[in-house]
């Protein structure tokens, strides 16, 4: 089984600035933490990050020549504005689970807004990064069924 992780714009800061909100632990921490979480699950992982709102929905489109049978994304602030992300995973239809390391829905009135929910199996939000690994889990016991 193969999973896809995408990050989207500036969530290769992780653990350099913001910290009170985003923690202290980096982004190449974090693909650590999911490649040890993959091989516990039996599947295999890949990942990509960009700032660039076209890109994102390039590599959504390569995970369906891929062949990729799942998507953990967060789209970082195109959350809240991309329609062509949200488009992008309704095309490919690929399982996709939707983290966010905080909880939008409790910070300011623009975050409220995810347009690309509307095409995801499920959100984990508000639980570090630990919530890539729970999207991962979850994903994986969809994948299953
Ligand atoms: O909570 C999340 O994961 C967000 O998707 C993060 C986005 C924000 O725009 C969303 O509303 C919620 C921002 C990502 C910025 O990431 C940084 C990480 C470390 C340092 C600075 C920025």
């Amino acid at each position: 089984m193969k999973i896809l992780v995408i990050n989207g714009p500036n969530l290769n800061m992780l653990g350099i600035r913001q910290p009170e909100i985003y923690g202290r632990d980096t982004y190449d921490s974090l693909l650590d933490m999911l490649r040890a979480e993959a091989k516990a699950l039996g599947v295999s992982v890949s990942f990509y990050q960009s700032n660039h709102e076209g890109a994102l929905v390039d590599a959504i489109q390569h995970a369906y020549y891929d062949q990729v049978d799942g998507i953990v994304i967060n789209p970082g602030a195109y959350t809240h504005t991309s329609v062509a992300l949200l488009d992008a995973v309704k095309t490919v239809m690929i399982p996709t689970v939707e983290v966010h390391i905080s909880d939008p829905d409790t910070r300011e009135e623009f975050r409220h807004v995810s347009y690309i929910r509307g095409a995801c199996e499920a959100t984990v939000k508000g639980r570090g990064l630990e919530g890539y690994r729970d999207a991962m889990r979850l994903l994986c016991e969809k994948l299953k069924k």
